[in-house]
């Protein structure tokens, strides 16, 4: 097999090194990702043509045996029949058991621009790379129900199986103003029923996109389940991406799987309360078992913040996230999430401090590392928490509070954190920080990823991010983690129980002019009781020479 090495162009300053992108043109939502005959799978909505959306998206598809490196293959899945001749959209995979088959279910818009929905199989299963795909005879499987528009029945789940051997999908769509997951049954994947029952509904939130289905351990154990375990080790998580927001919400509950009812342990209140997968530039998540690590990875998409013609310019829009482990934490309450431990091998030059205190005021360089590609870990100990300014979080917006130029203001225990992707006069930076505050009957912690002085050019959207959640009364320290990669920063605070992902494209600190700070903004003082930060070296893409040279 020969490959063609992709090297990331001089002047795209912009263009990740270690984060998955499409080698040219745009990029959306994660499709079926899957770990088969030893290697991972990754598809993604891709417009061949442009690099902005099209009205024939396809699906591109690339593998990888550490889910960092990858070989970008020919599109696995094109428009090509009347059920999918104006695109193919989003879907997922099942790994059937027993014959060990991957089939993989898609939305087709079809010669009416009706979405439907469509089966399709690997032409030769035993290729570990499954390059071909062929759809079935009996496409679509499934078409808009009544009580569904028909422009809006789309993004089949991975199927799990009940103890009645029924396979059982969740479909995102949409009724007027109400937002509607819609369950299908069926004994052999091709032949789908409707379950009668309403599986989810919400109003006014747009189409319930990208619905993702899956169980979750409740022992606090960081292990994955497989989609179709339902037992009473388990809690089910259900996200869906809500159109109107852009935003991937989710819920955890129960599952009567034979019942097919979901009943969530809170419903969705459309406030900041409602629990999120990440509270930035985070759409369309999908997850899948790897089970070659026993673990639940996902996926999802991070679009651009710069302007359309700068995509055009740039020639590529969109990229992903390093995928993240995800489990329920210990109280059961949320999910937790952190980088697959793979991206560690890029990990190179490294630079430590330690036990270094930061009175109010201090700002202080981590340098030594390639701070515009770099994996930043710092934990902080905290000051006697009872000395925190007063918050009645209901009475603020996170999002509002963290616009308010937070960072360079200062507080009594925080602001503290870093600024990333700054330049040298710090005129430039993205600062990602936490803020402690005394709540009624217990404290929180404010955590913030602010854009607002990521460039010093004017036409990008530079939204703020922030959250606030509770923390332990004793806590005595906190950490955060960043990985940093040119015009992407995710951050992982309290041990991913918080994440915050960015897109900045700094005009300034680019490249060897990229800077790396820690700070304290507090009156009280914070200590660096740990602080290891890397230069990451650039993953490899390659691009099997059958297909389109780069
Ligand atoms: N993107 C796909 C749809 C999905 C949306 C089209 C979510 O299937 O609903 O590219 O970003």
């Amino acid at each position: 097999m020969n490959f063609i090495k992709y090297k990331v162009p001089k002047k795209q300053p912009y263009r990740t090194w270690y984060h998955f992108q499409s080698p040219q043109n745009w990029m959306n939502d994660p499709n079926a990702p899957m770990y088969y005959k030893g290697v991972y799978h990754f598809f993604y909505q891709h417009n061949p043509h442009a690099a902005t959306f099209g009205d024939k998206m396809v699906w591109a598809h690339s593998v990888s045996y550490d889910l960092i490196n990858w070989i970008h293959l020919n599109h696995a899945i094109e428009p090509s029949e009347p059920y999918d001749i104006n695109s193919c959209w989003s879907g997922s995979a099942t790994i059937l058991p027993g014959k060990e088959q991957p089939l993989i279910l898609y939305t087709g818009i079809d010669n009416n621009k009706h979405q439907v929905q469509n089966l399709a199989m690997p032409k030769n299963p035993s290729d570990p790379f499954l390059r071909e795909w062929v759809k079935h005879p009996q496409n679509p499987v499934m078409t808009p129900p009544s009580g569904v528009e028909v422009n809006n029945f789309r993004d089949p789940s991975t199927a799990s199986q009940g103890k009645d051997g029924k396979w059982r999908v969740v479909i995102g769509a949409q009724n007027g103003d109400e937002g509607k997951v819609v369950l299908y049954l069926s004994e052999d994947f091709v032949n789908w029923t409707q379950d009668p029952n309403p599986f989810y509904a919400t109003d006014n939130t747009g189409v319930c996109e990208c619905p993702d289905f899956f169980p979750v351990y409740f022992n606090g154990s960081t292990n994955g389940v497989d989609t179709s375990l339902h037992d009473p080790s388990v809690r089910q998580v259900f996200k869906i991406s809500y159109l109107c927001r852009h935003e991937d919400y989710y819920f955890l509950g129960k599952y009567v799987c034979d019942e097919g009812n979901f009943i969530p342990d809170v419903k969705f209140t459309g406030t900041s309360l409602d629990l999120r997968l990440d509270y930035g530039k985070f759409y369309a998540s999908k997850s899948f078992f790897d089970h070659a690590k026993n673990r639940r990875i996902l996926w999802r998409w991070v679009n651009e913040c710069d302007t359309t013609q700068d995509d055009i310019e740039k020639g590529w829009a969109g990229l992903q996230c390093i995928p993240r482990q995800v489990w329920l934490d210990e109280s059961g309450k949320r999910l937790m999430h952190w980088p697959i431990e793979e991206v560690e091998k890029l990990r190179d030059k490294q630079i430590s401090i330690m036990g270094e205190k930061l009175v109010g005021g201090t700002i202080l360089e981590v340098s030594g590392i390639t701070a515009s590609q770099a994996d930043v870990e710092v934990l902080f100990e905290l000051p006697e928490l009872e000395n925190a300014e007063w918050l009645d979080e209901s009475e603020v917006d996170p999002h509002l509070l963290c616009s308010e130029e937070y960072a360079s203001r200062s507080g009594i225990i925080g602001p503290f954190g870093l600024l990333a992707l700054a330049s040298e006069d710090q005129a430039e930076h993205t600062a990602i920080f936490f803020r402690i505050y005394r709540a009624p009957n217990r404290y929180v912690c404010f955590m913030c990823s602010d854009q607002s002085k990521s460039s010093l050019r004017q036409d990008l959207d530079k939204t703020t991010y922030g959250t606030i959640f509770d923390i332990d009364p004793n806590l005595k320290t906190i950490s955060l983690r960043s990985l940093i990669d040119r015009s992407i920063i995710e951050s992982f605070g309290e041990k991913g129980r918080i994440c915050i992902t960015a897109r900045v494209y700094p005009s300034l600190a680019i490249d060897k002019d990229a800077h790396l700070y820690v700070f304290n903004n507090g009156s009280k003082s914070v200590v660096i009781s740990e602080l290891n930060a890397w230069s990451m070296k650039q993953a490899e893409f390659v691009q099997e020479e059958s297909i389109n040279k780069l």
